[in-house]
C-alpha cells in the first residue's frame, strides 16, 4: 500500500492515502539521569550532539515520566503499555513478564510489523523469593517469547541472538555468542544489523526495541570516549559521560543510516531512560539527576522523571519543548494507534500523536500513578503526592524550586485526602491490591538521604558476634559486661595492644565520641574509622586519644572528623593496659546524640 500511493503522489496530489504506519524506533537507555542530555541545559561536561540533534529534530518532553524508578519494572511497563503492578512485576524481584501480557512486538506483528530487540531485556527472570536463589534466565521468556522476530539480547560480553553481527540467522537461535569488547559498541552494531536486514523489504515497517546497557554500573572507560572526558572530574563522572557519548555515537550512526536507507521520514523514534541515575555512594553510576530530587529506587521525580525525547522528522514539529506529563506507557499506546490498531482498553497509557502536534492543547493524562516497594504516588500536576509505608506522606508542588523538598501536606488536607482516595483506588486494581502496608529500610533511607533525615531507620542489632557486647567486639582481648560497665580484658600474650570495634554502623560524619572510663590504662590510645566504600582501614582516618589512670569514672572525647559515612569504628586502648572499665559511649553530630550504648544495665544498642 505505501509502495502503491508513493508511486501515485506526484501525479494525483488531492489523493488521499491511508498513512503507512512508521517504522517505530524506542531506545532506552539505563540509570541515565535526567541531567545527562545536553539539551537539559544542566550540566556543562556533558556533550550528546546526537541526541541533542535528535531534540532539535523532534519534541523533548520536559516532563517525561517512566512507571517505575528501576530497571524490571520499568522496562515491563513501557513494552506492555501498562502499569506493570497490574501483572504483579512491581520490582526487580517480581519477574519474569508474564507470556500472556502483549509486548509492543506482540501488538504491532499482526499490522505487518517485522520486530527487534538489542541489548538489556531483563524480562525473564525467575522471581526472587520462592527458593529461587538461581536467576538464570527463563528461555521462554527470552525476547523471542514475546514477540519479537530479532533480537541480540544481553547487556554485557555474553547475548543470546537470533543472528550474527554479519547478519546470519542462527539455526539454534537463541544461540549463545561471546563478544567481550565494549557493549554499547556491540549494541549498535546489533542495532544496525537490524536495520541492514530490513534493505531487501523496504516497504515492511519494522519496531526495533534498543536496549542500551549504559551508563549502568559496571562503569568503564572506553576509548576514545573516556580520553575526551574533562580531566578535573571525578572517575565515575568521567566513564558515565564516556558511556553514553558512546551510546550518542551509536544513535548518530543509526540515525546516518536511516537516512541513507531513505527511512529518515518513516521512523518515529522514542529515546528514554529506564530510571534515574542511583547516587548513592559506592553504587554512584556518574549519571546526574540534579536539580531533580532522589534517585533510583525513588518515587520522587529523581527516580522517575528521565531524559525523554520523541522525534518523527516531517510528521512531528521540530525543536518543541512539551511541557505537559507524558509516560513510558505512552509508547505502546502511540505504537498501537499508529499501526493502525483497535483502541485497546487494557493500556494505561494513551496516544501521543495529536498532543505532541499539538493538535489536542490538553494534558495527555489527568494524574499518572506508582507503586513501587514500599512507596505508592500519585502525580495531579503540579501535585505529587508520595506515601512512604503506611504512616509517611508528603505533597510537593514539582514546579517550585524547592520541589521534592518542601513537604506541603500541612497546608492542603482536603486536597491530599482526595489524591489519597484515588490512589487508594487505583491501587485497589492491582496485584497485589492496595496501598504499602510496611516501610522497609531501604525505602526509608532513601527519604532520609533526599528529604528529611528523621526517616533514617534505626540502626540493625548486628547479629550478636561470640564475645560480642552489644555490638562492641574485642580484639586482642576480651569483653564483659559485670557491675554496670563493660570491662575490657587484653591478653597477656597479644603481641598488638587490645581495641574495641564496632561495625556495621551508619553514622554520617563529623561527630564526637565521648566514653565514661576508669582502669589502669594510660598511655596513648587512638580512634580510627573506615567508611562507605572502603574495604580497609586508611592509616589516615586515625585521630589520638590519651587515656588516664584512675579509679574514678573520667570522660575521654575525640573529635572525628570524617566527611563521610562511617561504617566501622575502632578504639584502641594503650599498650599496657590491664584492665580498662567503660561505662557508656556517645556519638554525637552538633552537639546531639545519634547513637549511644549504656553499659551501666543490660541495655541493648539504641
Ligand atoms: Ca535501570
Amino acid at each position: 500500500m505505501r509502495l502503491f500511493c508513493l508511486l501515485l503522489l506526484p501525479l494525483t496530489l488531492t489523493v488521499t492515502c491511508p498513512a503507512a504506519p512508521p517504522n517505530i524506533l524506542l531506545i532506552y537507555s539505563d540509570d541515565h539521569g535526567w541531567a545527562d542530555l545536553g539539551e537539559q541545559g544542566v550540566n556543562g561536561d556533558i556533550r550528546t550532539p546526537n541526541m541533542d540533534q535528535l531534540v532539535r529534530d523532534g519534541i523533548r518532553c520536559h516532563r517525561g515520566y517512566v512507571s517505575a524508578p528501576q530497571c524490571v519494572p520499568s522496562r515491563a511497563g513501557v513494552l506492555t503499555g501498562r502499569y506493570q503492578e497490574r501483572f504483579g512485576v512491581e520490582d526487580n524481584t517480581k519477574g519474569p513478564l508474564p507470556l500472556e501480557e502483549v509486548s509492543i512486538a506482540e501488538r504491532l506483528k499482526p499490522a505487518g510489523y517485522v520486530t527487534g530487540q538489542v541489548g538489556k531485556w531483563h524480562l525473564d527472570l525467575p522471581a526472587e523469593g520462592k527458593g529461587k536463589k538461581d536467576r538464570t534466565p527463563l528461555m521462554a521468556h527470552m525476547p523471542h517469547g514475546q514477540g519479537f522476530d530479532e533480537y541480540w539480547r544481553g547487556e554485557i560480553g555474553r547475548f543470546f541472538a537470533s543472528h550474527d553481527l554479519e547478519g546470519k540467522p542462527f539455526p539454534d537461535a537463541p544461540h549463545l555468542v561471546e563478544d567481550r569488547r565494549f557493549r554499547v559498541s556491540v549494541q549498535t552494531e546489533a542495532a544496525l544489523g537490524f536495520l541492514d536486514r530490513r534493505r531487501a523489504k523496504p516497504e515492511q515497517p519494522w519496531f526495533l526495541y534498543l536496549a542500551y546497557f549504559a551508563p549502568h554500573v559496571p562503569l568503564e572507560s572506553p576509548e576514545p570516549w573516556f580520553s575526551r572526558t574533562l580531566e578535573g572530574l571525578t572517575k565515575e563522572r568521567r566513564q558515565a559521560l564516556a558511556m553514553i557519548a558512546a551510546m550518542d555515537e551509536g544513535i548518530g550512526e543509526i540515525r546516518a543510516k536511516l537516512k541513507e536507507m531513505g527511512q529518515e521520514k518513516n521512523t518515529l523514534i522514542f529515546f528514554i531512560s529506564d530510571n534515574g541515575a542511583p547516587t548513592k555512594e559506592g553504587h554512584w553510576d556518574g549519571s546526574i539527576n540534579l536539580p531533580l530530587i532522589g534517585e533510583k529506587g525513588m518515587l520522587t521525580d529523581g527516580g522517575t522523571r528521565v531524559p525523554f525525547v520523541v522525534a518523527w522528522p516531517g510528521t512531528l514539529p521540530a525543536g518543541r519543548v512539551y511541557e505537559h506529563p507524558v509516560v513510558s506507557l505512552d509508547v505502546a499506546a502511540t505504537a498501537n494507534a499508529l499501526a493502525g490498531l483497535p483502541a485497546d482498553p487494557r493500556l494505561d497509557g494513551v496516544n501521543l500523536m495529536p498532543f505532541l502536534k499539538g493538535e489536542d492543547k490538553a494534558a495527555p493524562h489527568e494524574r499518572l500513578f506508582w507503586r513501587w516497594r514500599t512507596q505508592a504516588a500519585v502525580l495531579e500536576f503540579p501535585w505529587k503526592l508520595i506515601r512512604l509505608g503506611p504512616g509517611e506522606q508528603f505533597l510537593f508542588d514539582v514546579t517550585t524550586p524547592e520541589g521534592e523538598k518542601k513537604n506541603l501536606l500541612a497546608e492542603h488536607p482536603d486536597f491530599v485526602q482526595r489524591l489519597n482516595e484515588r490512589l487508594k483506588k487505583w491501587s485497589d486494581e492491582l496485584k497485589p491490591p492496595g496501598l504499602p502496608t510496611e516501610v522497609n529500610d531501604q525505602d526509608a533511607t532513601f527519604f532520609a538521604d533526599h528529604i528529611d533525615p528523621r526517616f533514617r531507620p534505626a540502626p540493625k542489632a548486628a547479629a550478636a558476634a561470640p564475645g560480642s557486647v552489644q555490638g562492641w567486639l574485642c580484639r586482642n582481648g576480651t569483653l564483659q559486661q559485670k557491675g554496670g560497665a563493660l570491662i575490657v580484658t587484653p591478653e597477656a600474650e597479644a603481641k598488638a595492644p587490645p581495641f574495641i570495634t564496632l561495625s556495621p554502623l551508619d553514622i554520617a560524619g563529623p561527630v564526637t565520641l565521648k566514653l565514661m572510663v576508669r582502669g589502669d590504662a594510660a598511655g596513648p590510645g587512638s580512634v580510627t574509622w573506615r567508611v562507605r566504600r572502603e574495604a580497609g582501614f586508611d592509616p589516615a582516618k586515625r585521630v589520638p586519644l590519651t587515656w588516664n589512670e584512675g579509679a574514678e569514672w573520667h570522660p575521654l572525647t575525640v573529635e572525628v572528623p570524617s566527611t563521610s559515612n562511617i561504617i566501622h569504628l575502632r578504639v584502641l586502648l594503650p599498650a599496657k593496659a590491664k584492665q580498662v572499665e567503660i561505662q557508656s559511649i556517645t556519638v554525637e553530630r552538633d552537639g546531639k546524640a545519634v547513637q549511644a550504648w549504656n553499659f551501666k544495665q543490660q541495655a541493648s544498642a539504641s
